[in-house]
C-alpha cells in the first residue's frame, strides 16, 4: 500500500504530511482511515530500521510526526461519549516504552463510551495488580511493541489468577508486534493489532453488540 500520508511520514517531509492530514480531514475521510495510514507509515519506517535503513533518531523523528498528526486527528476521533459502557484499564508492561498506539485506542474506546484508565508506560507488574484492584475494570488492556513485553504481561495475568482477580476480568493484547500466539503465552482473552478491531471486542466483552466498526 503506497499513499501521499504514508509516504510522507516516511520520508519524514513534515509540510506535505501535515497538509495531507489536514486536507484528508477536511474532505471528510474517515478518521480511523487516517490512523491506518499512519500505521502502515510506521510500520514501513520500523522495515527500514530493522535492515539498518533507518536509525534510532528517524525512529524518533517518525514518532514525533505521528504525534503531531494525531493532535489533529483525536478531537475527530472521540466523536460522541454517550453513558458508560464498562471500564478499561491499560497500560504499557515493563520494558515497553511505546505508546503512539495504546494512546489511539484508549481515545477510540473512550470516544465509544468506556470509561478508560491509563497506566502510562513501563509499567512494572506489581502496579498492573494493585490498578485491578482498586480500579475493578472490566478490561485490562496491555500494548506491546516489544517482544521483552510478553514475559512482562505473562507475569501479570499469572499473578492476576493467584490473587482470584481473573475470573471476571477480561484480557486483551494490543500492539505491532503482537500474533495470536501470545495471547496462548500470556493467558489472554484476545489479541489485536487494530484499534478499531480492539474496541469490538471490547464491546463485546461487555456485552454491547458488535457490528458497525468490526472492518
Ligand atoms: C515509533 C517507534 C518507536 C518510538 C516510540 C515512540 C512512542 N512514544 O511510542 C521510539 C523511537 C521511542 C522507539 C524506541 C524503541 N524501539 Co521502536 N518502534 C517504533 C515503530 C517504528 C512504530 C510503532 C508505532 O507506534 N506504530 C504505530 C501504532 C499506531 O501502531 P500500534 O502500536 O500497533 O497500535 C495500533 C494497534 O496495534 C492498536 N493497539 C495498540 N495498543 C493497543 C492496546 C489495546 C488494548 C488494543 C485493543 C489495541 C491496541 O491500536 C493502534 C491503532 O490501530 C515500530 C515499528 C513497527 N513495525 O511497529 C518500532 C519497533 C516497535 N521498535 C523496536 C525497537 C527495537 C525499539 C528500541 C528497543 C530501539 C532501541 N535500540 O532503543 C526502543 C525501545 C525502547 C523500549 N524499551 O521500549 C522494534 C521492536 C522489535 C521487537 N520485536 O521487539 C520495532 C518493531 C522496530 C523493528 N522492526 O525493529 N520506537
Amino acid at each position: 500500500m503506497s499513499n501521499i500520508i504514508s509516504d510522507a511520514l516516511v520520508k519524514f517531509d513534515r509540510d506535505v504530511f501535515l497538509e495531507a492530514v489536514k486536507k484528508a480531514l477536511n474532505d471528510g475521510t474517515d478518521p480511523m482511515v487516517l490512523v491506518r495510514d499512519l500505521q502502515e507509515g510506521m510500520r514501513l519506517v520500523g522495515e527500514r530500521f530493522k535492515t539498518g535503513n533507518y536509525f534510532l533518531s528517524e525512529l524518533m523523528m517518525s514518532a514525533d510526526l505521528f504525534s503531531q498528526a494525531m493532535k489533529l486527528i483525536e478531537p475527530k476521533l472521540e466523536g460522541m461519549v454517550r453513558e458508560t459502557i464498562g471500564k478499561i484499564l491499560i497500560g504499557t508492561p515493563k520494558g515497553d516504552i511505546h505508546d503512539l498506539g495504546k494512546n489511539i485506542f484508549s481515545t477510540v474506546a473512550k470516544g465509544a463510551g468506556f470509561e478508560v484508565v491509563d497506566l502510562g508506560v513501563d509499567v512494572p507488574a506489581e502496579r498492573f495488580v494493585e490498578a485491578v484492584e482498586d480500579v475493578k475494570p472490566d478490561i485490562l488492556g496491555f500494548s506491546a511493541l516489544i517482544t521483552t513485553a510478553f514475559e512482562s504481561m505473562k507475569t501479570v495475568a499469572d499473578a492476576l489468577t493467584e490473587r482470584g482477580l481473573r475470573d471476571d476480568l477480561k484480557i486483551i493484547v494490543g500492539g505491532g508486534v503482537t500474533i495470536d500466539k501470545v495471547l496462548t503465552y500470556v493467558g489472554a482473552d484476545a489479541q489485536t493489532i487494530d484499534a478499531v478491531e480492539g474496541l469490538a471486542l471490547c464491546r463485546k466483552f461487555v456485552g454491547q453488540s458488535v457490528g458497525a466498526e468490526k472492518i
